[in-house]
């Protein structure tokens, strides 16, 4: 893995490399007879764009709108702040669902992937809180944006990874590099919330789809001026398991109850076809899927969605009362897996699976939602 990385280092900017090589680290293949091999030394095999997309101040486009170092969740969330009554008229922000909390079983004994630090399963209480129903849309973070003026880490750096068979070839023909390992991201300038697959993107039709291409900071801020906050992870679980022990998705254990499609995922072979037979090449409207028994909807599938807590992949079995993850980290935990999730590459569209971003990563394929508690 250390040689390949270097290699790349060869051909990519630092900030390109490092999402390349993390994306290839945790490539998951599972054989026909169901037993799990990792393929972090098989450069051809695909990855879901699971893992961490660095900025470092390399590639992107510096300049004076360049983010310095101070932490963008708090000048946004400053910003977002100083707007005094800025909740429209109209209420676009999503529907919340009371969940009571109490103790649940986080994680599980049985990992389909354990280097993510899915197990061991653990006793955990919470407090009620309130859930957004569905990812925030679209239309929703467009509202936010035109009453603050604010502006994503993606349009300031001026670029955001998109998922390049999504691309047109128009696009494609203004990459400034081809990556042979993992063709399947692209750093495409001009990508952003607005135009998801680039400049020649458009959101018209999409108003109540996921938002994609935001940073942790801007889902951060989203929800501190919807008056609400990110979910801790043990939060948006115990959501996604929506009162079932022990199963590995909202439903329960079978991915296709009655060989219907309960959540938008990858059907096909990765990456180069995608049969689309749930309906969806790549988003979907929230809520065409069934809901959890919550009434979550989208909660595996979709969008990837960020939590609130710093990455670990170690966990104390101690009983735990509302969990919010460890005090610092570099990354960020993201949950639910995505449209670009298939059992063969990114077996992560399950409650327990987890996967982590550098907070200012963003992507064609990572949103979120936002929680709220009961005294707000
Ligand atoms: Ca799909
Ligand atoms: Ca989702």
């Amino acid at each position: 893995m250390v040689y390949r990385c270097v290699f790349l280092f060869l051909s990519l900017n630092l900030c390109h490399l490092n999402t390349v090589c993390c994306h290839l680290s945790e490539v998951e293949l599972e054989s026909q007879s169901g037993s799990k091999a990792y393929a972090a030394s098989e450069p051809q095999e695909p990855g879901c764009g699971c893992q961490t997309s660095r900025r470092d101040g390399v590639g992107a486009n510096v300049g004076e709108n360049t983010l310095i170092s101070e932490n963008p969740a708090d000048k946004y969330s400053k910003l977002a702040n100083e707007k005094p009554e800025t909740i429209p008229e109209r209420d676009i922000r999503s529907k919340l669902v009371l969940l009571k909390g109490g103790w649940f079983l986080m994680g599980t004994d049985d990992p389909a992937i354990p280097q993510d630090g899915e197990g061991p399963q653990r006793r955990v209480w919470l407090d009620p809180f309130y859930i957004e129903e569905h990812e925030v849309t679209n239309e929703q973070f467009q509202s936010f944006v035109n009453q603050t003026g604010f502006i994503t880490e993606a349009e300031r750096f001026g670029d955001s990874f998109v998922f390049e068979g999504l691309l047109s070839e128009e696009v494609k023909s203004t990459l400034s590099h081809a990556v042979a390992a993992a063709p399947w991201w692209s750093p495409v300038k001009g990508a952003n919330w607005r135009h998801p697959e680039g400049p020649d993107s458009t959101i018209t039709q999409r108003m109540k789809h996921p938002v994609l291409h935001v940073s942790w900071a801007d889902a951060q801020a989203y929800c501190v001026w919807a008056q609400r906050r990110l979910p801790t992870e043990a939060e948006w679980e115990y959501a996604c398991r929506a009162g079932l022990q022990d199963r590995l998705y909202p439903w329960g254990n079978k991915l296709m109850p009655r060989g219907e499609h309960y959540a938008n995922l990858w059907q096909g072979e990765f990456p180069g076809h995608n049969t689309a037979e749930d309906g969806y090449v790549a988003t979907s409207p929230v809520m065409s899927f069934p809901a959890n028994g919550f009434g979550l909807y989208d909660m595996v599938g979709n969008a990837w969605e960020w939590t609130a807590d710093w990455w670990s992949t170690r966990h104390t079995t101690d009983d735990k009362h509302n969990p919010r993850g460890p005090e610092s980290g570099t990354d960020r935990v993201k949950k639910g897996g995505s449209y670009m999730c298939h059992k063969s590459y990114c077996y992560r569209y399950r409650c327990a699976a987890r996967s982590q971003n550098t907070p200012d990563s963003s992507a064609s394929n990572l949103g979120f939602r936002c929680v709220s508690d009961p005294d707000v």
